[in-house]
């Protein structure tokens, strides 16, 4: 059993007990991590553990602030006032998403300044899915319908993830991303019961996304660097693999009943394995995205840096607000 003796500190003030070593601290997290335990902020945590956790929330952070910007791209040309406050309402959510991941990776001892730096210098991945563009009204649906209902996959999951911070966080974020999901499907049910240059520009758009959306799940399990690790501290409970599979699963039929059909001549419900098979993904377009040569990487790296250096002001201003404050309060007391 992990015990809070393990957690005092050395005579001299250093954190650990000198008569614990290392090795067993770990072995007893991994025990607590492999029993379900919830980890707080406070607790001990290896380095790999900590670190793990920073990389992941703070890209998951990052794909939401970044992901405000394809949608964002739609909001002067939604088509009537209804559909307009609901796509504000959804990307409003999705900065609100940021907020709350940054604050959890913050628990972790990073500061939000280094996260953003790494974000704005194009050290810290994000999604790949963000760096595709909307050209029509049609991907706003499909953004709903698939992006989110693939957010939805991976991140179910994670609301028991084993860090009680990010797990929290997400048990609010999969409420939102449901509403997201069902606008999405809405959006294009309407579009699929309108005219034939409506449908057409659903299955467009479907076509354009369906296999970005499918490398959302991130490379297969054989080639997860990260995935054996996170699963065994409880991080990520379900592989990339295994999500994407539960996935394609969940939406084909979806698809059946908007009436579009998936650009994949090998995708056909497989009886004897009980799931859909599907062809194969084009790795190499993977790995161009997410390492910065997608179709909008720059752009969206730029409109982020952009907002960040116009933001200046107001940053400026709040902390000349709180130092005249504190003045008060010092004169006061
Ligand atoms: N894009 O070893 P693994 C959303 C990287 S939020 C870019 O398997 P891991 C809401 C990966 O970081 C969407 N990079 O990694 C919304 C690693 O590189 P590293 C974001 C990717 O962490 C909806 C390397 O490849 N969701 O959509 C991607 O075990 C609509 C090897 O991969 C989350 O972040 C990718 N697709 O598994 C907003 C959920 N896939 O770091 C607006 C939390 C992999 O070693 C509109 N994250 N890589 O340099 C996760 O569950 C995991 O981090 C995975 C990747 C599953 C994404």
């Amino acid at each position: 059993m992990y015990t809070q003796a393990m957690d005092l500190p050395n005579p001299d003030g250093s954190p650990q007990l000198a008569s614990v070593d290392l090795e067993a601290r770990e072995a007893a997290f991994n025990d607590r991590a492999g029993r379900g335990e919830i980890v707080e902020a406070r607790d001990w945590m290896p380095e790999g553990y900590r670190k793990t956790l920073v990389r992941q929330i703070s890209q998951h952070a990052h794909s939401e602030i970044v992901g405000m910007l394809p949608e964002g791209n739609w909001v002067t040309r939604a088509p009537s006032l209804k559909r307009k406050t609901i796509l504000l309402a959804k990307i409003q959510d999705e900065g609100g998403h940021g907020l709350y991941l940054y604050a959890a990776a913050e628990t972790l001892g990073v500061s939000r300044d280094e996260l953003l730096n790494a974000l704005h210098t194009g050290k810290a991945k994000y999604s790949s899915i963000f760096n595709y563009p909307t050209l029509s009204w049609a991907d706003i649906g499909v953004i709903g319908w698939l992006v989110d209902g693939a957010a939805i996959m991976n991140q179910v999951p994670l609301c028991r993830c084993s860090y009680g911070p990010y797990a929290r966080a997400m048990v609010r974020i999969c409420k939102e991303e449901s509403f997201h999901q069902r606008q999405g499907f809405d959006l294009l049910l309407t579009m699929a019961k309108g005219t034939d240059a409506q449908r057409a520009m659903v299955q467009d758009a479907v076509n354009r996304w369906w296999w970005p959306v499918l490398m959302m799940f991130g490379p297969h399990d054989k080639d997860s660097q990260n995935s054996e690790l996170s699963m065994k501290w409880g991080i990520k409970r379900i592989t990339n693999d295994e999500l994407r599979q539960q996935f394609v699963d969940a939406t084909i039929p979806q698809g059946e009943l908007l009436g579009v059909t998936f650009p994949d001549p090998e995708l056909r419900y497989n009886e004897a394995r009980g799931h859909y098979d599907f062809g194969p993904i084009d790795w190499t377009e993977f790995w161009n995205v997410v390492n910065g040569h997608g179709p909008l990487n720059r752009e969206r790296l730029a409109a982020r840096v952009a907002a960040w250096d116009e933001g200046a002001w107001v940053r400026e201003a709040a902390l000349a607000h709180a130092a005249k404050q504190a003045a008060r309060e010092r004169a006061a007391a």
